[in-house]
This record gives C-alpha cells, structure tokens and sequence, in this order.
C-alpha cells in the first residue's frame, strides 16, 4: 500500500466510524491495527505449528501405542521399511514445517505492501524430482518383502490351514491323518457342516473344524483364505500380515511364527455389525504340544 493509498485508507475508515457515532476513543483504531500489523496472529500461529510438529515427533519416535514387536521374518522386514519411510518423511515434515511457521512469522501483516509471487520453476521441477526419487526408492527398497510374501509361494512341507471368515467368527480347517484337505461345496453347507466339506470327497472326512489357530513355532505355515458371505480382513498384529479373505476366491499367505504365545486374529475389515467381536486366538506352540493339541481338537468334534 503506498503512503498515499494508506493514508486514503484512514481518512475513509475514520470517516466511517464517525459516522456510526460508535464509542469514544474508536477512531484511533485502524491506525493503531496498521501499526502493530498481525505480530500476534502470526506469533500464535508460528507456536502452533511448532508445538504441533513437536507433539507429532514425540508420538513417533517415543513410539506411543506402537505395534507389538513382531515373531516374524517379514515383520522385521516391514518394520524396517516402516522405519525408513517414517526416517525420509519425518525429516520432510519436520523441515516443512518449521519453514512454513518461519514465513508465517517473518512475512507476517506490517501494514506494508504485499507481495505477489508468480511460481517458479525450478522449484517445481525440484520438488517432483525428489518426491519421484523418493517413492521410486522407496519401492525398491520394499521390492524383495514384497516378492517374498506375495510372489513365492510357501514351500513343501507347510502346514497347510484353510481359513474361513464369516459373519462374525473365523474358523480353521486341517487336514487329518491323510494330510489332504476335502473340497468344499457352498451348496452342501448346513449347521453341522458349517464349511460345506464335501459329503462325496473322503479326504474330507478326517479334516478337524477348529475355533482358533494353532501353528507350530519354526514352521512355515501356508494359509488359504476365504469368506462365505462378505469381505473380511485376515490381520494378526505380530505378524505384520493383513490380508482381505473375499467369496469366491482362495487367497495363499504363508509365514513362519518363530515366538510361541498367544496372539489375536482380528478382522481388519468393516463387515457388518458384529465386526468388532469378530477374532480369534492365534496359538503358536512346539510341534508336540501342537500335535497334542490337534488330537484333542478331533476328540471333542
Ligand atoms: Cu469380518
């Protein structure tokens, strides 16, 4: 605003209030806004912003309600990834940020002219550069987790689980004594044959219906998911796996627990009102507690 300018600016804001007839002492008031400009406004807002981002940092990297730590090999591996996409955007935000409270506190209002900018572009081209680098890397960095989970399939001696989500419980299905899994018929599900195990299919006969998850420690598992009637989520925390089990397909995850416990199977996906009771114990014991286990599961069905 030039001097000119700002002193027309005065007289018509004076003129206005005296016409309004408002309190004593109100004539001297946008004077006196111009002077002090908006120091307060943008003191405020420069404080916000920076107790913001510090709250934020302390959340992170005190590691308020994290995850558990992970029993797996690919946990490790995502945890690692996690950490060094949170590394990389950490230090973004945080140099961002505390640019973003500097100019807002520098370049505050002083009842001087404001300035207009065009764009520039360096900058831009700058910018996307890094942030293309960025997530390229990023994904490469990620490439062989990723193959390992979702490309290589589990390896011979697996245990094989089928598992079944549903409105709104999970059930696990292992093969008996034949090491073979019946198939399943939609058609042929009823209320004592809740999975619809094939009647025709004797490798079904001898399969064991459980309620939780066993699995023995150091063992790869494979798991074969589905759903009867929405989509449900297949997560367990400590393991870092999380995965859709939808009708109609058969989804193959595999993993190996290598701590013994017990560990929540939660479904991760919104899939009616009794969602939020749907889990399950995930089990994870040594091979003879688990082949025990599995010859009292057969004996109470
Ligand atoms: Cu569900």
């Amino acid at each position: 605003m030039s001097f000119s300018g700002a002193d027309t600016m005065r007289k018509r804001n004076s003129s206005r209030v005296s016409k309004r007839g408002s309190a004593r002492g109100s004539e001297r008031g946008p004077e006196r806004i111009a002077e002090r400009g908006s120091a307060l406004v943008a003191t405020l807002l420069s404080l916000f912003l920076l107790v913001f981002v510090g709250l934020t940092l302390y959340f992170f990297i005190g590691k308020q309600m994290w995850f558990p730590a992970p029993i797996n090999a690919f946990g490790r591996d995502l945890d690692r990834q996690f950490t060094r996409t949170f590394i990389i955007t950490g230090i973004v935000f945080f140099l961002s940020q505390v640019a973003l409270a500097w100019v807002i506190f520098r370049y505050r209002e002083n009842g001087g002219r404001a300035a207009s900018f065009e764009g520039n572009n360096t900058m831009e081209i700058v910018w996307t550069t890094a942030a293309l680098v960025m997530f390229v890397g990023l994904g490469l960095a990620a490439e062989h987790s990723w193959a390992e989970m979702h490309f290589r399939g589990a390896s011979e001696g697996a245990l094989k689980v089928e598992v079944t989500g549903k409105q709104f419980n999970w059930l696990f299905r292992y093969a008996g004594p034949d090491a073979q899994l019946g198939r399943i018929d939609p058609r042929q599900i009823t209320e004592s044959n809740v999975l619809g195990v094939d009647e025709k299919d004797s490798s079904g006969k001898d399969d064991i219906v459980t309620g939780s998850l066993a699995v023995p420690v150091n063992r790869e598992v494979e798991l074969t998911l589905r759903a009867q009637d929405v989509t449900h989520s297949f997560f367990v925390r400590e393991l870092r796996l999380k995965q859709d089990a939808v009708p109609g397909m058969a989804i193959k995850v595999h993993f190996i627990a290598e701590q013994t416990g017990k560990y929540e199977l939660a479904c991760a996906e919104l899939c009616g009102l009794g969602h939020h009771r749907m889990r399950a114990d995930v089990l994870v014991m040594s091979q003879p507690e688990f082949d025990a286990w599995l010859v009292q599961q057969k004996a109470e069905q």
